[in-house]
């Protein structure tokens, strides 16, 4: 846990969230700007602060936030949906608390 980290606050229940799942690993809340009908965060509950900081000791927390994904989305009634994880602030990364974006709904995505 980190003091001053806004996921950390949110995982930590002092910062209000629509959350869509909790297990022993990690937390799933809506996105406060979403890009998509559907846009949700999956969030790990040990603070890493990107996937460039992630080490063989993630290896199972890095597969369960992936392998819980296509779930979230079958769950939110999405027949597509696409992943992101935006790395380090060149890589357009703006909470430095590991989180895997999956959004989808409406329109089908722009091709990337
Ligand atoms: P990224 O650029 O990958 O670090 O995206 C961070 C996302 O986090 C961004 O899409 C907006 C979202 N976000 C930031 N602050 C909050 C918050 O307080 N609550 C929620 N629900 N989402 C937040």
């Amino acid at each position: 846990m980190s003091a001053d980290c806004i996921f950390c606050k949110i995982i930590r229940g002092e910062i209000p969230s629509t959350m869509v799942h909790q297990d022993d690993q990690v937390v799933v809340f809506k996105d406060i700007h979403p890009i998509a009908p559907v846009h949700l965060l999956i969030v790990p509950r040990l603070h890493v602060a990107s996937l460039a900081e992630c080490a063989e000791t993630e290896r199972d927390l890095l597969g369960h936030l992936l392998l819980l994904a296509p779930k979230l989305a079958a769950a939110q009634g999405l027949k597509g949906f696409r992943t992101m994880i935006n790395t380090g602030r060149e890589g357009g990364q703006e909470v430095f608390h590991l989180h895997v974006h999956v959004f989808g709904g409406g329109d089908t995505l722009p091709r990337t």
